[in-house]
């Protein structure tokens, strides 16, 4: 029987809501070098490119909303009884947020919010940052970064993802290539408790094969339908 549920996000979902994924011909590593703009060392060459790259990323979700994969999710953890469902996204938009789906884990870090490299401080931010900003917390100007986490960087409460993986009978993961790592190795480390594994993509990921099966199309289209199954029958609904 199907208790806990532990659901990874990766940018295929919120692609139809308009933001571009990462590793497509129109994605974003071909308009900018990752080393650049997603690496700590990049940052350090060049703090006013990076804090520019990502102050046009977050003022660009203004006007981005929720589809209908964001709205089933929202949906399954009202709704569901058996257990919790815990939503653990690798993106850094709200679009989790403004479909209104709670305790949203951003184990890559949020648009929206700046963090002290002095003070640790991390809090709500919505306007553009520089190498100018002053922290809110401990007063000091010039250290302030984008709360993304980078290449080489450890993603956030990996214990709290692990507890909720040891502890999960069904692993969804929707719209993720399966190629960053520790995100990646989700499928493999929920197999190894027993849980069953379901993809959502526009075709088999890196790491498809590690998971019981998949449900190909857009996840706009497959997930509310995977839903409402599973709501209405307590069973997984398959190809
Ligand atoms: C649809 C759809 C639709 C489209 N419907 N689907 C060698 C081997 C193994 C690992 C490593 C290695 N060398 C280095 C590493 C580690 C490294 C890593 O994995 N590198 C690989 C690239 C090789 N990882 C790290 O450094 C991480 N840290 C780490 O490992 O620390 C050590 C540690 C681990 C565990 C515990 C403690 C310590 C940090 C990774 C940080 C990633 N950060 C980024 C950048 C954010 C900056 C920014 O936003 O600009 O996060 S990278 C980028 O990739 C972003 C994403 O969250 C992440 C994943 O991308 P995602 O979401 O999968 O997007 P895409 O574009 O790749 O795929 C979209 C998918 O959607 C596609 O499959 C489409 O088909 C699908 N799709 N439309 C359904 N409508």
């Amino acid at each position: 029987m199907i208790k806990n549920i532990v659901v990874l996000t990766g940018a295929g979902i919120s692609a139809e809501s308009g933001i571009p994924v990462f590793r497509s011909e129109t994605g974003l590593w071909e308009q900018e070098r990752v080393e650049d703009v997603a690496t700590y060392d990049g940052f350090l060459r060049d703090k006013a490119k990076v804090h520019g790259f990502y102050n046009k990323m977050r003022l660009s979700l203004a006007d981005k909303q929720a589809n209908p994969a964001h709205l089933a999710l929202t949906r399954l953890q009202r709704e569901w009884q058996s257990g919790k469902v815990t939503i653990v996204t690798q993106n850094i938009d709200n679009l989790h947020e403004k479909a209104q789906s709670k305790d949203v884990i951003h184990m890559h870090g949020e648009l929206m919010s700046l963090r002290c490299e002095r003070c640790d401080y991390a809090g709500f931010f919505d306007g553009e940052s520089s190498v100018e900003s002053v922290c809110p917390a401990c007063g000091h100007k010039g250290c302030m970064r984008p709360d993304i986490v980078w290449f080489g960087e450890t993603p956030y409460e990996m214990g709290v993802i692990e507890e909720h993986l040891s502890q999960c009978n069904l692993f969804l993961s929707i719209g993720t290539s399966g190629v960053v790592y520790p995100a990646a190795g989700f499928c493999r480390f929920a197999k190894a408790v027993g849980a069953q594994c379901v993809e959502f993509n526009l075709e088999p990921s890196a790491v498809g094969s590690s998971f019981d099966y998949g449900l190909y199309g857009k996840a706009s289209e497959t997930l509310p339908a995977f839903v409402e199954h599973l709501l209405s029958t307590g069973e997984l609904l398959r190809p």
